[in-house]
């Protein structure tokens, strides 16, 4: 018996058989168990004799299943790590990245620009009403103004706002008399253009700046701090009469060309001098519509092309780059 056990529980392959050669010797019913049980029917001399030799053949098959499990156990252990063996020569799968598109980085960039000089962002609907894109604005119906601004009208009184001046007059008619108010106002506006520096759609950041005491010289100066964060240093900014029915004075700011020397943005004319922006001095009808005092408060407000400021920033010439879907041209922006 012994050593067919012993031999048995050698030859195990797995955990399992094992456990059944255990139940089969050493389990209640087991055959050794048996053997034990039936010493009653023995003699007094045979007894301690037998009994001495099933408990060392107990003890030695324990002992044989005992090692046994112990081997299996690392025979299991050394199969699993050899079957979940990392090669770590083995070139890895690629995970292929995304990219912010450049206009996303320049807005984020104009917006923290501003942010640092204390202005709030604030956002309006793209969608807009005749009211707010036009009449709160200076722009009364029929004013030869708006031929300035090819428009997408949905119905009479209902269009695609053509600049993002419409925010101005909101935020005005809910803040109004608040001062210091100072916030911009980034996103898409529409009109009927189309050529290779202008687009249907394209963005703008709108700002606007109420308070006591302002003058020209902030606009400029805060319009130069912007330049220089966004473009360096060594940039200048111009300003150039200009006409806006909701400012008065109004200007064309320009900024200098050096920026784009060099990297072939093909968009600076002869002067040196490039457009990124219509500015001016809030129209105090436009003060009044907004619900403060003209004699009272200033105001200053911008609107900057956001294409505009991207060309120049990464020397872009054709705006129609931005949304043609080439993933090379916004691929060069991907971070490492
Ligand atoms: C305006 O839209 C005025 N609302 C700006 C303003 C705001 C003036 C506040 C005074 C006070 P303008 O039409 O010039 O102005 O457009 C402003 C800028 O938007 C331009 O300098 C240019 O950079 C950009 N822009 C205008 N039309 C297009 C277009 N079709 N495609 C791309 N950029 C354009």
């Amino acid at each position: 018996l012994q050593s067919i056990a012993l031999e048995n529980i050698e030859d195990a392959q797995t955990l399992a058989q094992l456990e059944e050669y255990k139940v089969n010797y050493l389990g209640k019913k087991g055959e050794i168990t048996s053997i034990l049980r039936g010493m009653g029917s023995l003699s007094a001399e045979e007894r301690p004799i037998l009994g001495q030799m099933a408990n060392d053949v107990k003890e030695k098959i324990q002992q044989a299943i005992t090692d046994k499990i112990v081997s299996l156990e690392e025979k299991e252990l050394l199969l699993k790590l050899d079957e979940e063996k990392i090669d770590i020569s083995l070139p890895g799968t690629k995970k292929s990245v995304g990219s912010l598109h450049p206009l996303t980085l320049v807005r984020r960039e104009m917006e923290q620009i501003f942010l640092g000089m204390g202005y709030d962002i604030v956002e309006g609907p793209e969608i807009e009403t005749d009211h707010y894109n036009f009449e709160a604005l200076n722009l009364p119906k029929n004013h030869p103004a708006r031929d300035m601004q090819d428009t997408f009208y949905i119905t009479e009184n209902i269009l695609l706002r053509t600049h993002t001046s419409p925010v101005q007059a909101r935020t005005m008619g809910k803040r109004a008399p608040e001062v210091p108010l100072r916030i911009i106002s980034p996103g898409r506006v529409f009109r009927k253009d189309d050529d290779a520096t202008h687009s249907p759609m394209f963005h703008q950041v709108e700002g606007l700046v109420i308070d006591k005491n302002i003058t020209l010289a902030d606009l400029k100066g805060t319009l130069l701090l912007f330049a220089k964060q966004m473009f360096g240093e060594k940039q200048q900014v111009r300003l150039r009469p200009s006409f806006f029915p909701f400012t008065e004075p109004s200007a064309e700011v320009d900024i200098s060309c050096f920026s784009c020397e060099g990297n072939g943005c093909g968009l600076c004319s002869q002067t040196g001098w490039i457009e990124i922006l219509g500015a001016g001095m809030v129209h105090p009808n436009v003060l009044e519509m907004g619900g403060y005092d003209p004699n009272e408060v200033q105001g200053f407000a911008f609107g900057m092309g956001v294409e505009r400021i991207a060309m120049l920033k990464y020397g872009i010439s054709d705006i129609r780059e931005f949304y043609n879907g080439d993933l090379r041209v916004v691929q060069q922006f991907a971070r490492g």
